[in-house]
């Protein structure tokens, strides 16, 4: 499946996804969310993928849903559960359970859905001219896309409670501070930063990011000796892979490690 709403680019074992529908600040369409599910999943298959970048392109990360309905400023949304379960639920479950990590290049504003996209990422990277909106309360929504799980986790609940309920723009400074952002970086070098970190990343124990990635959605639930169990067993499957022979051997040789992602 190809389409001009989601470019595609891949090198040194980054694959990025450049979310192109500009003129409405690369706000969410039915088209644009089944492409990029499919990408995602294409993503998973390849061996030769180790991490992936999500940025927008224009000024704007990405609006969240498309509102717009055709053009039509008095058509009614009708919107049912199904909605999420077969678009964003399915999107934040892909990124979250996806055996690479994933980056967010938040290029400028990421409102609604398009804020919480970002946060479900592994490590958001924002331009300084980036900020986040959870604009929900401003049409008389609850924030999705995760924004509800991820929020309270990510800032604590006053911070959450906030954002949600008064609809905000938080800009890229704070929201680095208030731990929603990895870093922030000039807007003229966003780009080649996030694909340097994404390389950098892609050269890492990819099995073992994977398993970080499911003992860390799993220790939001678990019990401190649930979680120390599962690290146990976790482990057990790290040490099982060629990148914590090849680490080990390379520290006791005094040389760089050469993970390969096996
Ligand atoms: C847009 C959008 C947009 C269409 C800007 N749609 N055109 C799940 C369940 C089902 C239904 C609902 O949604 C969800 C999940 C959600 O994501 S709900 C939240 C949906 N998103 C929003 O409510 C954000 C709406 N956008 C805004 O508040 C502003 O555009 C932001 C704060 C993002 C940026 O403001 P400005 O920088 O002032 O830009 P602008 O408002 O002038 O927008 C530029 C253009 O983009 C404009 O079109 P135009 O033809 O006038 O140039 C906007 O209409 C269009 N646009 N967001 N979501």
């Amino acid at each position: 499946m190809s389409s001009d709403k989601i470019l595609v680019v891949h090198a040194d074992g980054v694959t990025t996804l450049t979310l192109n529908r500009p003129e409405v600040l690369n706000a969410f369409d039915g088209e644009m969310m089944h492409g990029l599910q499919h990408l995602l999943r294409e993503a998973g298959k390849d061996p030769a993928v180790r991490a992936v970048v999500i940025t927008g392109s224009g000024r704007a990360f990405c609006a969240g849903q498309d509102l717009g309905l055709g053009g039509d400023p008095n058509a009614k949304f009708e919107l049912k559960a199904d909605f999420l379960r077969k678009g964003y639920n399915v999107l934040v479950a892909q990124i979250r359970e996806l055996k690479k990590p994933v980056i967010a290049a938040v290029n400028g504003v990421a409102a609604g859905a398009g804020a919480n996209l970002a946060f479900a990422c592994d490590l958001v990277l924002a331009a300084d001219t980036a900020s986040f909106v959870q604009a929900f309360v401003k049409i008389g929504l609850i924030p999705d896309c995760g924004g509800t799980f991820l929020l309270p986790r990510l800032v604590g609940m006053q911070r959450a409670a906030g954002l949600a309920m008064l609809g905000d723009k938080l800009d890229a400074e704070t929201a680095k501070q208030w731990g929603l952002v990895w870093d922030v970086v000039p807007s003229t070098v966003l780009a080649e930063k996030a694909h340097a970190l994404a390389a950098r990343m892609a050269k890492q124990p990819t099995k073992a990011i994977a398993l970080m990635k499911q003992a860390f959605n799993a220790s939001v639930t678990n019990d401190v000796r649930a979680q120390l169990e599962m690290e146990a067993v976790l482990q057990e499957q790290a040490g099982e892979t060629d990148d914590f022979h090849e680490g080990v051997q390379a520290f006791l040789q005094k040389r760089p490690p050469v993970f390969r992602g096996r």
